[in-house]
């Protein structure tokens, strides 16, 4: 680990919001651990191990059912730990991935049917190198058929250079931590109008509402930063996601509590009806659904009856599940 690493806190508080059940940690990371899943050479940075056990046991902790595991720069393209997580998670967890166009289709297939259901495009410069656009377009051509998401992370400033390239995508664009505002200049800033506009303009682009901890420059509980997921809340409710961003990587000056993080969910999302809000008919787009049952909904119209009998739910028989499954699938025109 770096030697100024920040790990995450040893022992958060309880949150005083409840989430609603089925509610889904739409942006976690798993690190390593460094001895059974190596950091990738090409890493900006060594963080200390964040495995999943201590990631699913927050999950209890904070009172969420499941998690949307997003392969971080320090695993580079090697989604072996992202892998083994769900694969231990009892069906609990969805995973995206970092791929590059070398991956076969056989190998997307086998991530598919592992959980993955989508792909991060990195941007920010301080994280990762520079891959030509060509490249992300192909790649998006590839997982655009499995019914795949592409999440996108990068700067504010870069956002004008990156409109026209996201716009373009053939998928639904989900955009990490509100595009990483500079608080400091406020909502109205035409930086950030810049980005609502984007969202107003393409209806396949979705915001993360995430990483308080990372924009404040104020501190917890992070008011500086409330407008922000406010405004987006408001006006583009069934566009939005919330996570944790667990374990926090690259903090600067101390480890986050996520039940704080978790305590900011009312502020932004004062009514039950926002909070609810979260579920949406966009089948495509249900895994990654917060704080409601949209993560079941998935389940029932991305899993095949065959699969349904093999994997371990909470809820219904089994036999309730392949038959809703079978019904679902047979409807829905987005499922294989
Ligand atoms: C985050 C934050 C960061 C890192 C990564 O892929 C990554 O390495 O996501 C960061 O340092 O800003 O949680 O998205």
């Amino acid at each position: 680990m770096d030697a100024n690493w920040i790990c995450f806190h040893p022992s958060p508080s309880k949150p005083r919001f409840k989430a609603p059940a089925g509610a889904v940690d739409a942006h976690c990371h798993v690190f390593g651990p460094e001895h059974k899943f190596p950091y990738a050479p090409e890493r900006k940075y060594t963080p200390c191990d964040a495995p999943f056990e201590k990631l699913f046991a927050l999950r209890d902790y904070l009172g969420f059912d499941k998690n949307v595991i997003v392969q971080a720069s320090c695993h580079g393209k090697d989604n072996a730990a992202l892998i083994d997580a769900m694969a231990h998670s009892n069906g609990r967890a969805r995973g995206i991935a970092v791929i590059g166009e070398e991956v076969s289709d056989a190998e997307l297939k086998a991530m598919d049917r592992a959980g993955v259901r989508g792909v991060r495009f990195n941007f920010v410069k301080r994280l990762v190198d520079f891959t030509p656009r060509d490249v992300l377009e192909r790649i998006a051509a590839r997982i655009a058929p499995l019914n795949w998401h592409i999440v996108v992370y990068f700067e504010m400033p870069d956002l004008p250079e990156l409109e026209p390239f996201f716009a373009a995508l053939p998928t639904t664009v989900v955009v990490d931590h509100m595009g990483t505002p500079n608080v400091r200049k406020g909502v109205d800033d035409p930086e950030n109008q810049r980005f609502i506009r984007m969202l107003e303009r393409h209806r396949n682009i979705w915001s993360k509402v995430t990483c308080p901890e990372r924009m404040s420059i104020v501190g917890a509980p992070y008011d500086d930063v409330v407008p922000f997921g406010r405004l987006l809340i408001e006006r583009f409710p069934d566009r939005v996601l919330w996570g944790t961003d667990w374990p926090h990587p690259n903090m600067k000056k101390e480890a986050p509590d996520d039940g704080v993080i978790v305590d900011v969910i009312p502020r932004v999302a004062p009514t039950a009806a926002q909070q609810q809000a979260l579920e949406h008919p966009d089948r495509r787009l249900a895994p990654i659904r917060v704080l409601h049952a949209g993560y079941r909904r998935w389940e029932k119209i991305r899993w095949h009856a065959s699969r349904a009998t093999t994997m371990t739910f909470r809820g219904p028989s089994s036999s309730t599940r392949r038959n809703r499954a079978r019904a679902i699938i047979s409807t829905c025109s987005a499922c294989r």
